[in-house]
């Protein structure tokens, strides 16, 4: 686990962030993107999963962190591209390290259509008047997705450093207030690390201050996690991660429409989102 070191740009781009794969830093589409999302208006922009879907697909952007989960990153864009997400990739550099495991043991590789962004490319565009990576890309996303979130990189987030392209992306986005005065663009996060780091203290105060700036969080689940370790760390099933930003997306623009708020379309009321428990649970964090 770690992400550790900003500003290096070591992001490697190797077997699973390969060139095919890489960001080019430009903006096709969607630059400067601040509009709402829409109605759907034309054939072919309706979620394949349900066929009345009453918004356009979102933009989703996958945060990828260092941990071993990241081998899943590849599972994860299917599952999300699968419900008609546009998905781009942010990693930071010790996520790109598992990417490139990734393939070599056996895991589903990302789709080579899908482009990835390195520290790279945001330290790269350092010229006055050049548009900024991070900014452009929290323009261009409905939704941030940080799956898997590493130890280091929730502190980070927590903390609100900002070292690194995702964080920058992350310290730039817009999140509901206390009042709900700003219902901004969803952020869905789930953690993935070694039984021991989710248990720490540090893990439930970090958690803590994400879920008050209105951060989902989507809980690790209990296995055998990749040091041979049993315990509560390993990263939810991307399908459930998928679901979650699915529901999370259509809920802010439900709200947006004037819907009756008084509905709950969240997990948070589901047990499995809540009940966690077992000793591995780090719990919450006392005022
Ligand atoms: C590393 N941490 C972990 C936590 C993340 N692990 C996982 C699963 C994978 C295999 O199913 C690696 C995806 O175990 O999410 O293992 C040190 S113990």
């Amino acid at each position: 686990d770690g992400d550790g070191g900003g500003g290096s740009g070591q992001a490697r781009a190797g077997a699973g962030t390969g060139p095919s794969n890489r960001g080019g830093g430009h903006f096709s589409e969607g630059r400067g993107a601040e509009e709402p999302p829409g109605r759907v208006d034309g054939p072919g922009l309706t979620d394949s999963h349900e066929p009345d879907a009453p918004f356009r697909p979102p933009r989703v952007l996958l945060g990828v962190t260092g941990s071993v989960a990241a081998v899943k990153a590849g599972e994860l864009v299917q599952a999300l591209e699968k419900r008609g997400a546009k998905v781009r990739v942010v990693t930071t550099a010790a996520g790109a390290r598992f990417l490139d495991s990734a393939q070599e043991s056996g895991y589903q590789r990302l789709p080579s259509d899908v482009e990835v962004f390195t520290d790279e490319q945001e330290w790269a565009s350092c010229t006055v008047g050049e548009p900024v990576l991070h900014i452009e890309l929290r323009k261009w996303a409905d939704v941030l997705c940080v799956a898997p979130l590493s130890a280091n990189s929730l502190a980070k987030m927590a903390g609100g450093l900002c070292d690194n392209l995702l964080t920058c992306v992350f310290r730039a986005w817009q999140l509901k207030d206390k009042h709900w005065n700003h219902w901004d663009k969803p952020v869905v996060v789930a953690p993935a690390m070694n039984t021991l780091m989710w248990r720490s203290r540090f893990t439930a105060l970090h958690l803590k201050t994400l879920r008050k700036m209105s951060v989902s969080v989507v809980p690790p689940v209990s296995k055998r996690l990749a040091c041979g370790d049993v315990g509560r760390g390993a990263m939810a099933d991307p399908e459930v991660i998928a679901n979650k930003v699915m529901i999370d997306y259509r809920t802010k623009n439900l709200l947006r429409g004037g819907m009756d708020t008084s509905i709950s379309f969240s997990f948070d009321s589901d047990p499995a989102f809540t009940n966690n428990t077992d000793s591995d649970d780090p719990g919450d964090f006392p005022d």
